[in-house]
């Protein structure tokens, strides 16, 4: 029998075998009365779904943003992984999300956990924050789905802490985008050196000027903190995320080499030499 809705999304579920469902439902109005009784709102699998879709609108938010084609990657990774879902049980589905959740879970938690100590405005804890929490909340329930674990009290306050993490990163969103439209404005000085950090790279990553005064202004495009570290010349920038900051130093002639002084991205590429003739 071919029944939309409640029924076909339980009966795919790997969660009927749980004790929470003991018996196997098969009727729409059974199956609602069964999960109901069970005193869960949500099972795993939807706490799954329902993270991958936060995840997947954050990501295509940030990404439209902040102009970075890694977030919307990841978006549309997150989008085939929930149509995969629905095949032969969706365990590649649940594969595919896992390894999405962890990943952005192990690049946002550090971000925000940095930013926060760097002293960071609110704006920049919000979406490495929450992208954080819901990734990781992702990779919760799938694995729970996956080794049927019983739904919880945990899984009945999911959906109350996604709300708030959405609410929170929408006005994280709206802060960012008032702020990113008021630095556009901002004059530079003629005697400038520019560079930005996007996607863990200077770019450009060699500088040349004239030794004297040399300014630098950096913009960060990146969900984390980054900075612009000269060490023979006591230079350390530090810039927030979705931020510009400049610094002015006096550099007799030489080569010198930059780099980001946050934990282990000069060892993934953040370096470069600024020449001063
Ligand atoms: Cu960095």
């Amino acid at each position: 029998m071919r029944v939309k809705g409640v029924v076909r999304e339980v009966s795919m579920d790997p969660n009927v075998a749980s004790p929470t469902l003991a018996q196997p439902v098969r009727i729409g109005s059974v199956a609602a009365t069964a999960d109901r009784t069970s005193g869960s709102i949500v099972s795993w699998r939807a706490l799954l779904r329902g993270a991958a879709a936060l995840d997947m609108a954050l990501l295509l938010g940030a990404g439209i943003l902040l102009h970075d084609r890694e977030p919307l990657g990841l978006a549309v990774l997150i989008g085939l992984g929930l149509w995969l879902l629905r095949l032969r049980g969706g365990l590649a589905g649940t594969i595919l999300l896992a390894l999405v959740c962890a990943d952005v879970a192990a690049f946002m938690v550090p971000a925000a956990v940095t930013n926060a100590a760097f002293g960071a405005s609110m704006t920049s804890l919000v979406l490495p924050g929450a992208l954080g929490l819901v990734s990781v909340t992702g990779l919760l329930a799938s694995i729970a789905s996956r080794m049927r674990w019983t739904d919880s009290a945990l899984t009945r306050w999911a959906p109350l802490v996604l709300v708030v993490a959405a609410g929170l990163v929408f006005v994280g969103l709206v802060l960012a985008g008032i702020g990113s439209g008021q630095r556009s404005q901002a004059a530079m000085q003629p005697t400038t050196l520019v560079l930005a950090a996007e996607g863990l790279k200077f770019s450009p990553a060699t500088l040349s000027g004239t030794s004297g005064q040399i300014t630098v202004r950096m913009a960060n495009h990146d969900l984390f903190w980054h900075t612009f570290t000269i060490d023979a010349l006591n230079v350390d920038l530090r810039v927030p995320v979705g931020a510009e900051q400049s610094i002015t130093f006096a550099a007799p002639p030489g080569s010198y080499t930059f780099y980001c002084a946050i934990p282990c991205h000069e060892s993934i590429g953040m370096r470069g030499t600024i020449a001063v003739r």
